[in-house]
């Protein structure tokens, strides 16, 4: 796993962070996303809120705070990611590529890649369309927490996507759902037999380590 802060604490220090006994260099690193809404002619809200990631020791602590998504919907959310070690970024309304003014999850490879880890009740699980996801209240909030062991993701993520590193900050995250009520165009296109209103990207922030 790539955290930024690490990296840098060790150029600083140079050679010395060679030979630095590990409980020295113990602190927990933060990487954040901010997330901006997408496609709000459809989500009819503006989604917005932060993830966050913290390391300490073998446990990574992932906290999602999401505000004004659309109401009482469960909500997809994952990190999207290159399994070339390009950098993700989030998509635009420039990735609309049949022009129906929506940005469909399949739409967004081009800037995004493709979908990795999933924020459900058991992100190492990586059970993307199966795993259990956090669902909106009525006024469109939720609050998403898990502590994953770094090592079971580690894994699991080497074993789905060989040779790649989760690499946090090369990747973006996506909420994903509107409510199954919602009538898309049918140009929207979806992941196999998976509703578009599910996997509708609706809000997306790229990972960046944070400042402390
Ligand atoms: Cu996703």
């Amino acid at each position: 796993m790539h955290f930024h802060t690490l990296g840098t604490a060790a150029a600083l220090a140079g050679a010395v962070a060679l030979t630095m006994p590990a409980a020295a260099q113990a602190a927990t690193t933060h990487d954040v996303a901010h997330l901006h809404p997408l496609n709000t002619s459809v989500t009819h809200a503006k989604t917005t809120g932060e993830a966050k990631f913290a390391l300490d020791g073998d446990a990574l602590k992932i906290d999602i705070r999401v505000h004004g998504a659309p109401a009482d919907t469960e909500h997809w959310q994952h990190f999207h990611g290159f399994i070339d070690g390009k950098a993700a970024t989030c998509a635009t309304m420039a990735d609309d590529a049949n022009k129906d003014g929506i940005i469909d999850v399949t739409e967004t490879d081009r800037a995004s890649g493709t979908t990795m880890v999933p924020f459900t009740t058991d992100p190492a699980g990586m059970d993307v369309p199966h795993g259990t996801y956090p669902k909106a209240d009525a006024k469109g909030d939720y609050h998403y927490t898990a502590t994953v062991s770094v090592k079971a993701l580690d894994a699991a993520f080497a074993k789905a996507f060989p040779g790649q590193k989760l690499d946090l900050t090369k990747r973006v995250v996506y909420i994903h759902g509107v409510p199954a009520s919602e009538k898309l165009p049918a140009t929207v296109a979806s992941l196999g037999p998976i509703p578009a209103n599910v996997t509708l990207p609706i809000a997306c922030g790229k990972i960046k380590a944070a400042k402390r």
